[in-house]
């Protein structure tokens, strides 16, 4: 300070393990200049501490004067002012720099802490906020302060995560000399306030009227959740972070998902979980939906929550091994122990293997039971993904968005093209291929009876393949089944329509739109099956 004192200013918004912070500046001999709830803390923490209204020379109660009053504006200039922000910029290496402070009594910061009005939370909250209120809640005089502090980090530490107080205390300990630890908070802290901004320009557009559905162009402010060991290979590195504009507190996904047990996520884990749980939650009875690489290869809906689990691990047991296991209703005790004792349906020996169980919910015991599976078995929480979410994919040199796809049969009509018309529980059959085909990665084939999968193709190049492996899974069982397309069947229709009449299949549904459409519904009339038209197409790339 301007009486050579060391001083550290902070100001926070989020208050935790602020007074061991305090302390511990307090200890090193740091004079601490604080904002009003910042300075309240310290004070019940025992920790003495100057009120920036002292430099600033605004009286602490604003009631004292209505002109005063006026001059802090509701708080929205707290801290923007001069005589702290010439402390934190002035270049101490430049003389004229330092006499200035001195002749206007203002002394320097050596230490900067601060985290901004928490800004995500307020506006994501349950019920939402008002517009009003979101305007409140933009942080100035924090981000001023940061910024300013991160430029001058050379001789102004500059804290902005919690995480770091303890490393921070050590360094002013020290020799404080490591030119590189104040460079990575300075990163870091441009960082958070780059990610705020864009959280605000983010919630700003979805303020505006009339917007267009995809803004010229955006950031999205995430933030590193966790750094994983590997990424889809061991000689790759790799991290996850959450977008915190999007993937909202509250807006669920399997970035927000609750890990109760269980070895770390790796990055193959969270692509396969996201896609289970995403499967799963589309269902509105009770289902198990398990997934290997992406793609989903059992599912079943059933009033009993067991009978389902284990239908949709006979559907393809032998992918069901190290799989994912998903479930829309509560994992309670009995359902536990099924998943706990079940045996491979292949040699009727095995106990099943899976990567991970994804539920919206466990009960206690339910949970102690799953833990007891295995030690590395991981256990997640989820909470469903909001729908109408914006989809990002890179390629080499951008970035494709799109509108996630939302349809569900519900919004689709099956229009019965061919002589025969489906019964009732064909169309429902239909109705629940055609749900599982849209998390089918193209080109997919779904097969389903009954409210189960009996076999899936996926990812073939060809149609006719996708086809061909379905039916295999499927076996016998596929005989007055339901077969659901991604897409319309394009050339080689002799090969895969007829194949899948052959075959003895009871539906077909399709998009239709091919200029072969005739050519499908010769052949389904030929054959005696029906063949229903959506007119939406479920690609999957
Ligand atoms: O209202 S502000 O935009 N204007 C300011 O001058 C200002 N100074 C600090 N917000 C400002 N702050 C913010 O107040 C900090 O970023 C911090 O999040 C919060 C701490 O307030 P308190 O110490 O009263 O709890």
């Amino acid at each position: 300070g301007s009486s050579g004192k060391k001083q550290a200013l902070i100001s926070l918004s989020d208050k935790r393990d602020l007074a061991s912070l305090g302390n511990g500046l307090q200890e090193l001999g740091y004079t601490i200049v604080s904002t009003g709830g910042t300075a309240s803390t310290l004070e019940n923490a025992g920790v003495s501490v100057t009120k920036v209204e002292k430099l600033t020379h605004f009286p602490e109660m604003a009631t004292l004067s209505l002109f005063f009053l006026l001059l802090k504006l509701d708080g929205r200039v707290k801290t923007l002012h001069p005589n702290i922000h010439g402390g934190i910029l002035a270049r101490r290496d430049v003389e004229h720099h330092m006499e200035a402070l001195n002749e206007h009594g203002i002394g320097t910061f050596d230490v900067v802490v601060v985290n901004l009005y928490p800004f995500y939370d307020k506006v994501t909250a349950p019920g939402g906020i008002s517009f009003e209120d979101g305007i409140e809640n933009i942080d100035i005089g924090g981000p001023a302060m940061i910024r300013a502090a991160a430029k001058n980090h050379k001789d102004v530490l500059i804290v902005v995560d919690s995480e770091d107080y303890q490393a921070v205390l050590e360094y002013l300990k020290g020799g404080q000399s490591d030119q590189q630890f104040r460079r990575k908070l300075a990163w870091k802290a441009f960082q958070h306030v780059a990610a705020y901004d864009s959280a605000v320009s983010e919630w700003l557009w979805k303020q505006t009227e009339g917007k267009e559905k995809f803004p010229p162009s955006f950031t999205v402010p995430v933030e590193l959740k966790s750094s994983l060991r590997y990424g889809e290979n061991p000689h790759q590195k790799a991290a996850f972070y959450v977008d915190k504009s999007l993937a909202e507190v509250n807006a669920g996904g399997i970035a927000t998902a609750i890990q109760h047990h269980g070895k770390e996520m790796s990055y193959n884990n969270y692509l396969d979980a996201d896609a289970a749980w995403n499967t799963v939650s589309e269902f509105e009875n009770p289902t198990c939906v398990v997934v290997k690489h992406t793609n989903p290869c059992g599912v079943a809906s059933r009033d009993d929550i067991l009978e389902a689990y284990r239908l949709a691990v006979k559907a393809d047991p032998v992918s069901a091994f190290g799989g994912i296991v998903a479930f829309n209703v509560e994992v309670d005790e009995v359902l536990a122990r099924e998943i706990r004792e079940f045996k491979s349906p292949t040699d009727g020996e095995t106990r099943m293997f899976y990567e991970i169980v994804v539920a919206p919910k466990y009960t206690a015991k339910g949970l102690e039971v799953l833990k007891g599976k295995s030690k590395t078995l991981r256990i997640l929480e989820a909470k469903k993904n909001d729908q109408g979410k914006l989809s990002l994919r890179q390629v080499g040199g951008g970035w494709l968005a799109q509108e996630s796809d939302d349809l569900t049969p519900k919004d689709i009509s099956f229009n019965c093209v061919s002589d025969k018309t489906p019964t009732e529980s064909e169309l429902a059959d239909a109705k629940f291929a055609w749900l599982c085909v849209k998390h089918v990665k193209s080109n997919a084939i779904v097969i389903a009876k009954n409210n189960c999968m009996l076999g899936m193709g996926s990812g073939q190049p060809n149609r006719v393949e996708s086809l061909r492996i379905a039916f295999k899974k499927a076996g016998e069982e596929a005989k007055g089944a339901a077969l659901a397309s991604d897409a319309f069947f394009p050339f080689a229709w002799k090969d895969a329509v007829e194949e899948a009449c052959e075959k003895g299949i009871g539906v077909i549904a399709e998009p239709g739109g091919s200029i072969r459409d005739q050519d499908a519904i010769d052949c389904c009339k030929k054959y005696g099956v029906s063949l229903l038209f959506t007119n939406v197409r479920h690609f999957r790339h």
